[in-house]
């Protein structure tokens, strides 16, 4: 049975839908039928009925986020779209945005209307200029259609939407650093608590929510509840998920599928199996910072639930595949030299714990190591879990964690040859 297309209903190779085609496939349907029949508080219930998981990589549920929100707090109060996409693997939001901006345009609105604050903001990844180009199009169509501004549809609800652009690092993908560089500062995290949502972009309440997890908001108010959730696979779980495919698969592509889908699927169905009709070796289930995957796994369900009791995490389901030929150390020292460039420095163990680990990474690679060097990756790794000022770090350590968890052996045939057993 194919999946239902929610996310990906009007994407087609190489086109970006605007408001006339999206409105003939039932766009704006759903903020119509809101602020005509329903309260803020009912769709804010129907959110949380609907076990809508955040799509940005910690699964936090929405509708629980949004109870956090102080929606009768006098005052501005903000919500904020983080589009700061920039997770090695992860391409999801960027496909979204490329095909069908008005999904997310239509999100914000209803998301606004929802939490009752009337200015929302859009934060974009550097790089994504032309989806960002796409949005303010966007934006502009909305507001001439009456879906933005003073008493939209004559409702009363009152709303504002700008796109801004990132300044190009990944730290500006963590929600606090993102709202220090949405006010014009240096993206340092903030301290947490207090969390965004009573002390956010210029001190007041803001609710930060993925690209994905808007987008699903308007599908979400169409369908139901109990439909959304019926669309997993898995008991616990809802709805459908952007599968972004990468690495060594003969179809690196992205996906619209239902959460709970099991990876065996993905890397044979879908990802149409191993390159040169190689053999599967690892994975990373969910962007850069998520535990490796193994042959052993290939029936496990790719949903937060199940992923977590094998010691991974779901993320973003940015899903990056290696084959037999794959050295483990080698793959694990990119993600490594990716996370230690992009640390904002603010604490010593990301900022030094990232490069001594870069250091123990390329000794062993370059099969100088030691035993006392695979030592001192293991200490590393208990030295920076959970000892980092923000989620960076402790993400950086998934795939370290995951080495050690899997492919202890490859380390220690390092050290033993004295090169990598990968090389020529
Ligand atoms: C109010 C509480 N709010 C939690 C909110 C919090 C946030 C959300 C989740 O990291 C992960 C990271 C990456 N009162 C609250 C509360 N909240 N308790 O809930 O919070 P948290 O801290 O679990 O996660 P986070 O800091 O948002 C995100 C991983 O995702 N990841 C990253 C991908 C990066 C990108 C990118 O390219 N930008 O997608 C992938 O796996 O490692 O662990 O909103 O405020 N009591
Ligand atoms: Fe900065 Fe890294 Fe510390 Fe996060 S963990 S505050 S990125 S130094």
């Amino acid at each position: 049975m194919s999946t239902p297309q929610l996310l990906f209903k009007n994407r087609r190779p190489g086109e970006t839908v605007f408001m006339e085609a999206y409105k003939a496939t039932g766009g704006y349907s759903a903020l119509e039928k809101a602020l005509t029949k329903s309260s803020p508080d009912e769709i804010r219930n129907l959110v949380k009925e609907s076990g809508l998981r955040g799509r940005g990589g910690a699964g936090f549920p929405t509708g629980v986020k949004w109870t956090f929100f102080p929606s009768d707090a006098p005052g501005p109060k903000y919500l904020v779209c983080n589009c700061d996409e920039m997770e090695p693997g992860t391409y999801k939001d960027g496909v979204l945005l490329a095909a069908d901006p008005h999904q997310l345009v239509e999100g914000m609105i209803l998301s606004a209307y929802a939490l009752q604050t009337d200015v929302g903001y859009i934060f974009i990844r550097y790089a994504y200029e032309r989806q960002a180009e796409y949005l303010r199009k966007a934006v502009e169509e909305a507001k001439a259609a009456g879906y933005i501004g003073k008493n939209i549809l004559g409702s009363g609800f009152d709303f504002e939407l700008l796109v801004h652009g990132s300044a190009g690092r990944y730290i500006l993908g963590e929600e606090t650093a993102l709202l220090n560089g949405l006010e014009g500062q240096r993206p340092n995290p903030r301290m947490k608590p207090p969390f965004p949502a009573t002390r956010g972009l210029f001190g007041r309440p803001t609710t930060v929510n993925n690209v994905e997890t808007i987008a699903n908001i308007p599908h979400i108010v169409n369908g139901g509840a109990l439909w959304f959730r019926d669309l997993a696979l898995t008991p616990g779980s809802s709805g459908t998920k952007l599968y972004g495919l990468s690495g060594h698969l003969n179809v690196t592509e992205c996906f619209e599928l239902p959460v709970g889908i099991p990876l065996r699927e993905i890397v044979e169905n879908y990802g149409g199996g191993m390159r040169g009709g190689r053999k599967f070796k690892a994975c990373l289930p969910g962007g850069a910072s998520t535990p490796y995957l193994t042959a052993e796994h290939m029936d496990v369900a790719l949903d937060f639930d199940s992923l977590e009791k094998v010691d991974s995490r779901y993320g973003t389901a940015g899903v990056t595949a290696f084959d037999d030929q794959t050295c483990m150390v080698a793959a694990t020292l990119n993600l490594i030299q990716f996370f230690a460039r992009e640390s904002c420095g603010w604490c010593s163990p990301c900022r030094d714990g990232l490069t001594m680990m870069r250091w123990l990474l390329e000794t062993i690679e370059n099969g100088e190591g030691t035993p006392e060097h695979l030592e001192m990756l293991k200490d590393q790794l208990k030295n920076i879990s959970g000892n980092s000022f923000c989620a960076l770090a402790e993400g950086a350590m998934g795939p370290v964690a995951g080495l050690l968890m899997h492919f202890e052996q490859e380390i220690v045939d390092h050290i033993e040859k004295g090169c990598c057993p990968f090389r020529d």
